[in-house]
């Protein structure tokens, strides 16, 4: 027996637990973050100094944790994850937005919020919300439906069963996503005598399951028989680590393997196989090879509306064959040839299972090639000494990157221009956020990157309206001497949304920072911000490029850099001319059926003909 209080058993606990994968062994909870206040800082606070196998972050926002962590276990390929501890009420709820990121995106964080007192000596105590006729109802309630598992410890006992369950969920890979133990702060800081085996280290072997004999059966002859069949490669095969069994595949078979958000950078940009982004925000390569599919095999993707552009991408009589390791997943578009497995195994055996059939021709380089063209051309600088576009800013910066460079956004008009126009050159290479697009995850996303592959180049790629909602973990950079290199792009507001909103018929309002006008409206100038003198004041070094002459030169200082460096820069407006190529798939965005206003009348009118493009698989 061990006598503790139950924050120190906790963390001890969490010290001591493994995750192994392929023969190699990795810290499952390699860190915690952390937030104070009178939930935490009694109980997790005072444990953490007793624990000397638990290094300790410190945030500045809740949230802003979560995405730290959540970047540390996507670079970590999910073999390793962080712990956050808040304090109770507001610490606690500012978590909702990273657990769902990280629900959203299957990728493992522990929370640790502090809760209201299990033995209720004063109701309410400060920062509790009661509901009335529902005593055991706290604000940390909200977290369930956004964590793949809850548990509320009233009890010292019932750490022992909550915790272990909370690591199956964490290294379990059809279950991951954010796991949280909320903590009652009275009950934190109570001793218990512990079971000593509830110390002991533990390793949780990191599943790699294999196909079932009639789903492959089925898959393979699928896959011999098909005869327009286009590979959409997910997250999964990052998590999976499945980049080599991808490639054998669609080499062995003559596969185009088109990408997700979260797939893009499973074949490197130049291999002959990869066709590029698929749907709203994809090249023309794949969504034409999509359209004239007859077989998808989707690989690790959950299939969102960007990818299918929003159900009106394949044919209605396309096949699909999902290899995944959800069975949820697995039966997407309504999919008559699941294959639930690991990434890595199930490539290998559908492989395994070709038989001697030759590889099909590659009948795609000419498209491929003519979007190679066009990524050239939106690069393209004619001035050097004009203010570049984005599609620009990020054509310098492919000229600086080699393969260890990495990518971090999530949103606005940069996830689809990466998306578009970005040559990955390295599996994990580009880190773009996009099952949940929070804006504000790259900064700190960048932390946890940063941590988890100390030396190579990270980038944090923001808009200033990104910029806006979360700079705050800046600081967190600068304290741990991490050389983030922060890329700020400032074009007065929401490019995206804005664009967006022009297509849909509501005139761009709201969406560009600009003062207040004399008739009310926001059509003044643009704000007077310098948002530049703001990353230097939270403590960056900051450039501030204003030509494309210039930016290379900034750009090429701050990826050099070993402090963290910003280089802010104007952008200009691109037209059709200097922009990234337009959508080659459409985006369902409901637009008013009804409306006053020409703009909206006309939107809808286009909407409609669109609609009936949709089709829903049954
Ligand atoms: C937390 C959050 N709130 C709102 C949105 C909706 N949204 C998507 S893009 C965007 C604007 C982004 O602006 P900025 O970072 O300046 O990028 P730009 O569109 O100018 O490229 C908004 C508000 C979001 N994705 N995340
Ligand atoms: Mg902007």
């Amino acid at each position: 027996m061990r006598r503790l209080t139950v924050a120190q058993a906790l963390v001890r606990f969490l010290a001591a637990q493994y995750t192994e994968r392929d023969g190699e062994r990795h810290r499952l909870i390699a860190a915690t973050w952390g937030i104070f206040g009178h939930g935490n800082v009694a109980g997790v606070g005072q444990a953490l100094i007793e624990e000397d196998g638990m290094p300790f972050h410190q945030g500045r926002n809740e949230q802003a944790m979560v995405h730290a962590a959540v970047g540390y276990a996507r670079q970590r390929n999910r073999l390793s994850a962080h712990a956050v501890t808040t304090s109770i009420g507001p610490g606690a709820t500012n978590l909702v937005t990273g657990a769902a990121l990280a629900t959203v995106n299957h990728l493992p964080v522990l929370l640790l919020p502090g809760d209201t007192f299990a033995t209720r000596p004063a109701d309410p105590v400060l920062q509790q919300l009661q509901v009335p006729g529902a005593g055991d109802v706290s604000v940390n309630d909200c977290l369930r439906p956004v964590s793949r598992s809850f548990d509320r410890i009233v009890r010292p006992e019932a750490l022992v069963p909550a915790a272990l369950e909370a690591m199956r969920v964490l290294s379990d890979p059809a279950a991951t996503g954010a796991v949280t133990l909320a903590l009652p702060q009275d009950v934190q800081a109570e001793a218990y005598d512990w079971p000593e085996e509830f110390f002991a280290e533990r390793t949780w072997r990191i599943r790699r399951t294999r196909p079932d004999r009639a789903e492959l059966d089925a898959a393979a002859r699928a896959v011999r028989e098909a005869a327009r069949p286009l590979v959409v490669a997910g997250g999964g095969v990052r998590h999976s680590a499945a980049e080599d069994a991808l490639r054998a595949f669609a080499e062995r078979a003559g596969l185009p393997v088109a990408t997700t958000q979260a797939g893009k950078g499973a074949l490197p940009h130049d291999h002959p196989c990869e066709v590029g982004g698929l749907g709203h925000t994809g090249t023309a390569t794949a969504n034409d090879l999509a359209r004239a599919a007859d077989l998808v095999i989707g690989v690790g993707t959950r299939y969102t509306d960007f990818t299918t552009a929003s159900g009106t991408l394949f044919a209605p009589d396309a096949r699909f064959l999902n290899l995944n390791v959800t069975g949820f997943d697995a039966h997407k578009q309504a999919a008559p040839l699941p294959l639930v497995a690991d990434a890595r195994e199930g490539l290998a055996a559908l492989t395994g299972a070709l038989g001697d059939a030759p590889a099909r021709p590659v009948t795609w380089a000419a498209a491929k090639a003519a979007w190679e063209a066009r990524v050239t051309a939106a690069h393209a600088v004619p001035d050097e000494a004009a203010r570049p576009t984005q599609a620009q800013v990020l054509g310098v910066l492919d000229t600086l990157c080699d393969t260890t460079d990495i990518l971090i956004n999530a949103a606005g008009s940069l996830p689809g221009d990466l998306h578009k126009l970005w040559r990955t050159r390295s599996r994990d290479q580009y880190h773009v956020e996009y099952g949940y697009s929070c804006m504000g995850y790259e900064i700190p996303a960048a932390i946890g990157v940063l941590l988890a592959a100390p030396g190579r180049p990270v980038w944090a790629l923001v808009g200033d309206g990104t910029y806006l909602m979360n700079p705050t973990e800046i600081v967190t950079a600068v304290q741990e001497r991490l050389p983030l290199k922060l890329v700020l792009l400032q074009n007065h507001g929401y490019a995206s949304i804005g664009g967006l909103s022009e297509a849909v018929g509501a005139e761009r309002y709201g969406t560009d920072y600009r003062l207040r006008a004399e008739d009310g409206s926001f059509t003044g100038p643009p704000l007077p911000v310098d948002l530049g003198a703001n990353a230097a004041s939270l403590g960056m070094r900051v450039l501030r490029p204003r030509t494309i002459g210039d930016l290379r030169e900034a750009l090429a200082d701050a990826r050099a850099a070993t402090d963290p460096t910003c280089v802010y820069i104007e952008t200009e407006t691109a037209d059709s001319v200097s922009g990234p190529p337009p959508a080659q798939a459409w985006w369902d965005v409901p637009v008013a059926e009804i409306s006053t206003r020409p703009s909206a009348v006309k939107a809808r009118e286009e909407y409609d003909r669109h609609v009936t493009a949709r089709r829903r698989r049954l």
